[in-house]
């Protein structure tokens, strides 16, 4: 192809130049207060500000009239009252609410947004909101020195994206991926700014190819959509976890997992037969190795008819998946959108009679070839498309299935342009649009409907999905992982960054392909890779066709034994994942975070990309090359207890930590609590114990949610779970504890444990006020604790 040859970089590519070629909206003729915002007609368009609640404010801007204030369906939240006050000025108008101040400058429209108390937030470019006749729109803003950039959904290179012009456009890319493979599979037209701890967040509603560009000018930066509308929404932060929380305001929360799809799984492309499964998980079996799931790849199909199995290699689905279920191992399958042109196949005879797949505006189907061969694209953007397509999951759910993995859904299609046709039109619910124009909706929608189908099929229990594609609010439906990595250190060095700004673009259920997809692993490399996964909030072992299988005993017994434990402390961390995914639940924030989302206030975290945190109190900081057995480890803020060796590391410094194979840097901030199981065995007897282990200081408070339920069903929603609120008080002389059930669910443990680490002598435990003795153990002291309910 020729953008792969030199023939990329012609002469004559200019693109500051290009952003001169944008007419500007003209001058301010006149105002009206309407719909919760104020509209402002300019010289050459419309403008409109609604305010969402008084700390975002969404700008909109039309050509032809009056701003029509649809959304995609990224947006799930709804306009609240507002109240604000509208100034005018010379040369301004001021519109003030009382978490933010948007500042509307008349010559030529330009909109800078303040803290209350006049910090700016958003500030002016050069130039304000622009178009072309071709139907693009663009909006540049000021970029200060010290900006930096964090978000854009999956991404691959560093975690600070300045410098750097991000496309959005739903991508299959094998190639191997490297810091400037860009687009990739999702696409997330959304990011945070931190200017010297503040942070601000912009979100551009538009599904279309669209760019942030934050390199070709030095003192702006712009977004622009290809087609669609300028519509945005500015985040007033103006702590970075603020932004977060108002980003998942806007496009959505995740729910609660099942708690199977937050243990580990295996998978491969492909495990061709059902004796292959079957050996499989007997293995894991055997070899005490906890396992939740094992993928079914493309072949499990019969000629990769979706919704059907192949009947040779798999001729008893029903009874796989019961019997797999008996030992705790649920089947997850692939689906793909492509459906093979064949009229005697159901899904397609239906899906054609039916009018369900994507058509030219003429009339005539769109076809594209992928693994079925010829194939018809489900329109997913018509509701009674996405309903049809849902409903089709009963085949899997009658089967015992509860999860599905989508792959392929950018769409991507085997071509020269990767996808389907632009000109192809979608019905959208009766506001036909193109496909250009829709794009990057096609994963999300797909989500949407066979997660929405599988809940209406599994009668109370929680589905899980998987997805390769998505757009933003995907988060509302699935889990994302990174798509086709490589077997090399790079990559696993990579999935940190393109991660932790996934989690920071609302997406907290995400990883990569444990140990690499394709080219071939090594038990090295598996090895230091599980030990990361076990800390991702996803966690899966995947390998393509071809390359060396890669399941934790394939290498000899040394690396297996290792990658065991790690599998193993993932089931012991549970508990604390667990309560972290809540979180996520209930306000977006991400389970994997960046240190500058902790620490917004220390320069030294804001570029960090090799080490991350597990919540707000446990460091990662894994080693990532071959046969290296130390590394630099910066620690923020407050004491650090080196949790397999229990050395206290001062914070606030980098230190030098040695880290054989057998082990992962992993620090548990002092004078915090986390929560865990006593052992990585997956019997039921172990998951009814809770241990919370407290990590004693002489000072400093801290306050924590441990959360709780049945794992598996809806009933959540009701209140059936688990909340115990724990804080810890550490003073010179005792370390106060309280724990209180903020729940009338009554407690799923049998037994329930304190201990205590790294006491000193002359330290009381207190207990909701009672002075504790307990026993001393080698981790330090263990006080068993009954609690009201
Ligand atoms: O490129 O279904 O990213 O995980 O194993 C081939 C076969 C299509 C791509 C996915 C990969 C999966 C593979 N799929």
């Amino acid at each position: 192809m020729l953008e792969d040859t030199s023939f990329a970089i012609h002469p004559g590519q200019n693109l500051a130049t290009e952003h001169a070629l944008y007419q500007d909206v003209g001058s301010i003729t006149s105002i009206q207060r309407r719909n919760g915002g104020v509209t402002f007609t300019c010289e050459r368009a419309y403008v409109h500000l609604q305010f969402y609640r008084s700390d975002i404010i969404r700008v909109v801007m039309d050509r032809a009239g009056l701003p029509e204030l649809n959304s995609t369906p990224a947006v799930v939240a709804h306009p609240e009252e507002v109240d604000f006050t509208v100034e005018e000025t010379e040369d301004r108008v001021q519109i003030t609410s009382d978490r933010l101040v948007a500042s509307v400058e008349k010559k030529s429209f330009r909109l800078s947004v303040f803290t209350p108390d006049g910090q700016e937030l958003v500030g002016e470019g050069n130039r304000g909101i622009g178009f072309k006749e071709t139907g693009e729109v663009i909006c540049f803003k000021k970029m200060e020195p010290e900006d930096r950039f964090y978000g854009f959904g999956e991404k691959s290179g560093f975690l600070d994206k300045r410098g750097e012009s991000l496309t959005m456009w739903n991508t299959d890319v094998y190639a191997p991926h490297n810091p400037e493979t860009d687009p990739l599979y999702q696409s997330i037209p959304y990011f945070m700014a931190l200017r010297n701890g503040r942070a601000y967040g912009i979100y551009f509603d538009n599904p279309s190819k669209t760019t942030f560009d934050l390199k070709t000018e030095k003192e702006t930066y712009s977004f622009k959509g290809e087609s669609g509308k300028l519509d945005y929404y500015v985040l007033a932060g103006a702590e970075p976890k603020d932004v977060i929380e108002q980003y998942t305001h806007i496009t959505g929360r995740m729910p609660m997992p099942p708690k199977w799809a937050i243990g580990y799984h295996q998978s491969r492309y492909s495990y061709e037969s059902e004796e292959e499964v079957r050996a499989l998980a007997k293995t894991f079996k055997e070899k005490e190795i906890p396992l939740d799931v094992i993928y079914l790849d493309i072949h499990y199909m019969n000629e990769y008819r979706v919704f059907t199995f192949d009947q040779d290699r798999f001729p008893n689905p029903k009874k796989l998946v019961e019997d797999l279920k008996e030992d705790g191992i649920r089947i997850v399958p692939i689906v793909d959108p492509g459906v093979k042109k064949d009229p005697e196949y159901d899904t397609y005879k239906n899906g054609v009679w039916n009018d369900h797949f994507c058509k030219y505006l003429e009339g005539d189907l769109y076809f594209g070839d992928v693994w079925p061969g010829v194939s018809a694209f489900p329109d997913f953007t018509d509701g009674r498309t996405r309903r049809w397509w849902g409903n089709l999951h009963q085949f899997y759910t009658d089967l015992g299935i509860e999860g599905i993995w989508n792959d392929m859904n950018e769409p991507a299609v085997f071509n020269e342009t990767k996808t389907m046709d632009t000109d192809v039109i979608h019905k959208h619910d009766g506001d036909p649009k193109t496909h250009r124009q829709l794009h990057n909706l096609y994963g999300l929608l797909m989500g949407k409907a066979t997660y929405e189908g599988l809940e209406r099929n599994l009668d109370g229990k929680r589905p899980f999905l998987l997805t390769r594609a998505g757009f933003a609010g995907v988060q509302r439906y699935a889990s994302v992982w990174t798509g086709d990595n490589r077997s090399f250190w790079e990559h696993l060095q990579m999935s940190l960054p393109m991660c932790m700004n996934l989690g920071l673009s609302g997406v907290a259920f995400t990883g990569p392909d444990v140990g690499g997809f394709a080219h071939d692993t090594n038990g090295e490399l598996l090895t230091r890779w599980t030990q990361v996964g076990a800390f991702t909030p996803y966690f899966r072992n995947h390998s393509a066709i071809g390359t060396l299988y890669q399941e934790p005993w394939q290498f000899g017994e040394e690396y297996e034994t290792i990658i065991k434990r790690y599998i193993q402390l993932r089931y012991e961390w549970l508990p604390q994942l667990y309560s972290l995914f809540y979180e996520a639940h209930t306000s977006g924030l991400p389970i994997m975070r960046p240190l500058m989302l902790e620490y917004p206030s220390d320069p030294k975290t804001y570029g960090l990309y090799d080490q991350f945190m597990i919540g707000d109190n446990t460091l990662v900081a894994p080693i990532m090359q071959p046969e290296v057995t130390d590394r630099a480890v910066y620690l923020p803020g407050g004491e650090w207890v080196d949790y397999f060796g229990g050395t206290v590391y001062e914070g606030g410094t980098t230190h030098l930590v040695h880290a054989e194979l057998d082990t992962l840097p992993l620090f548990v901030k002092r004078g915090t609590v986390i929560a865990k199981r006593p052992s990585g065995k997956r019997a039921k007897e172990e998951q009814q114990e809770l241990e919370l282990h407290a990590y004693a200081h002489t000072k400093g408070n801290y306050e924590t949610i441990v959360y709780d339920d049945d794992g598996e069903t809806t009933k959540y929603r009701r209140g059936e779970a688990m909340k115990l609120g724990i804080s810890i008080e550490c003073q010179e002389d005792q370390v106060a504890i309280s724990i209180k059930n903020e729940l009338e669910w009554s407690l799923p443990y049998k037994k329930c444990s304190f201990v205590l680490h790294g006491l000193e002598d002359h330290q009381k435990v207190r207990i909701n006020g009672e002075v504790q003795s307990g026993v001393w153990t080698e981790q330090g002291l263990k006080v068993d604790v009954t609690t009201e309910s």
